[in-house]
């Protein structure tokens, strides 16, 4: 009966999270997987989203299903979050925010959405992106391209090439931006290049889609919103899928939103509603729990400044760890640049090693990198960062 069914080859991210699992080595070290671990090599539970489900747990009844749309203290928390409350965009009901299972159920429900209202628009995705991308855009039938992004050369970003690449593209063609701390690379654009990208959004009527799967980890969690606002302050239609996954460390409860900013209320309207539809015929509504544990912390000021604290903590910790990296292998190999550590940014790092030498890596040290190169910096801790800073320099030849 099901003879004709393909094998699935797996997710390399997840199949190599799964093996490092399985590795018996006790100096085994993930950097694979793009989790925050804390210094001690935990996942984290912030005391500020502890509190929270406390209160929740306290306060709760009956499990009536929640609305399609997701909960609406859920919704208004991330609207606020994102764009600031009061931006005018809110004020004016131009914004439709659904809760998401994950920004990765964002993502879907947006790509669903695009497929239906612009069927004829391709995806642009930066070179490289996570893989994952191509996967939900192409899995909801939408041709995907990219564009240029990555200069391996510098380690830095091909900014200029980029542009070109989306001046060239067709009208209503929609661009997926990673918000801040770009997966797999590390670079982001600087605040003065989006703002440079905005006329070419504009002239060529593109339809931004952004990605904010790491709010926090870059400058901060006002400060990695800035993408978001930029593009409201000017007046642009767009989308972004948000993430508390790494934010607020709660991968498995699967929390996010999606967000469509429109010209106005009406449409604002209509496009929730075809949202609505979306996910009625995928899987109905949300799941309950998680959005009010974001709800909580982002509705409560106190909590709300806790977790801003427990974030800005994570990435201080990320960034201690890139110095003492850099450090290392500065010592280690005097005649090599490793810059790259301290200017990449947020969860990630692109090493330019090469697949053979991740391979070593993981066979000969026990330190797991995706075949790409890149290193989840977050995996990284004061018991580990030499010992892997060691192996890469061995490696390295
Ligand atoms: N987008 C990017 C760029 C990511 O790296 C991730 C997770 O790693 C996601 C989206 C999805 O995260 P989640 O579905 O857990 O919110
Ligand atoms: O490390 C990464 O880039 C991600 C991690 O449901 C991830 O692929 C794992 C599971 C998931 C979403 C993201």
């Amino acid at each position: 009966m099901f003879q004709h069914v393909e094998p699935y080859p797996g997710d390399p991210i997840l199949s190599l999270n799964e093996a490092f699992q399985k590795d018996p080595r006790p100096q085994r070290i993930n950097l694979s997987i793009g989790i925050y671990f804390d210094d001690a090599g935990r996942i984290p539970m912030l005391p500020s989203v502890r509190e929270a489900e406390r209160r929740v747990v306290e306060a709760a009844g009956a499990r009536p299903y929640l609305p399609m749309e997701g909960a609406a203290n859920m919704r208004s928390a991330v609207q606020d979050l994102l764009f600031g409350a009061g931006h005018p965009a809110l004020a004016a009901g131009r914004v439709a925010t659904i809760q998401s299972v994950g920004s990765s159920g964002g993502l879907k429900v947006g790509a669903d959405f695009i497929k239906r209202w612009f069927p004829d628009s391709a995806v642009y995705l930066s070179d490289p992106t996570w893989d994952n991308h191509r996967a939900v855009f192409e899995g909801a039938f939408l041709e995907c391209r990219s564009y240029p992004y990555y200069d391996a050369t510098t380690g830095g970003l091909r900014f200029d090439a980029m542009c070109e690449a989306l001046r060239a593209a067709p009208e209503r063609s929609v661009v997926l931006l990673h918000a801040c701390c770009h997966n797999p690379t590390g670079v982001d654009l600087t605040p003065a290049q989006w703002r440079e990208l905005v006329p070419v959004l504009r002239e060529r009527r593109l339809i931004p889609f952004l990605d904010l799967a790491y709010q926090g980890y870059g400058d901060g969690i006002e400060e990695d919103a800035q993408a978001v606002r930029l593009l409201a302050d000017e007046g642009l239609g767009f989308f972004v899928a948000n993430s508390f996954s790494k934010s607020m460390s709660l991968y498995g409860e699967r929390c996010g939103a999606l967000s469509v900013v429109c010209p106005d209320a009406a449409q604002a309207e209509r496009v929730l509603g075809q949202l609505k539809f979306t996910i009625r015929r995928n899987y109905s509504n949300p799941p309950l729990h998680g959005g009010q544990l974001v709800a909580r912390v982002l509705g409560d000021a106190d909590l709300r400044a806790m977790w801003q604290a427990e974030v800005d903590g994570m990435r201080q910790r990320i960034q201690a760890m890139r110095q003492a990296l850099h450090a290392v292998l500065s010592a280690k190999r005097p005649g090599r640049d490793f810059g790259y550590f301290l200017t990449q940014r947020g969860m990630f790092s692109y090493t330019g090693l090469s697949p053979a030498q991740v391979d070593r890596l993981k066979d000969e040290f026990g330190v797991y990198l995706v075949r790409s190169g890149r290193m989840c910096v977050a995996g990284l801790n004061t018991g580990n960062v030499e010992a892997t800073a060691n192996a890469m320099a061995a490696v390295l030849g």
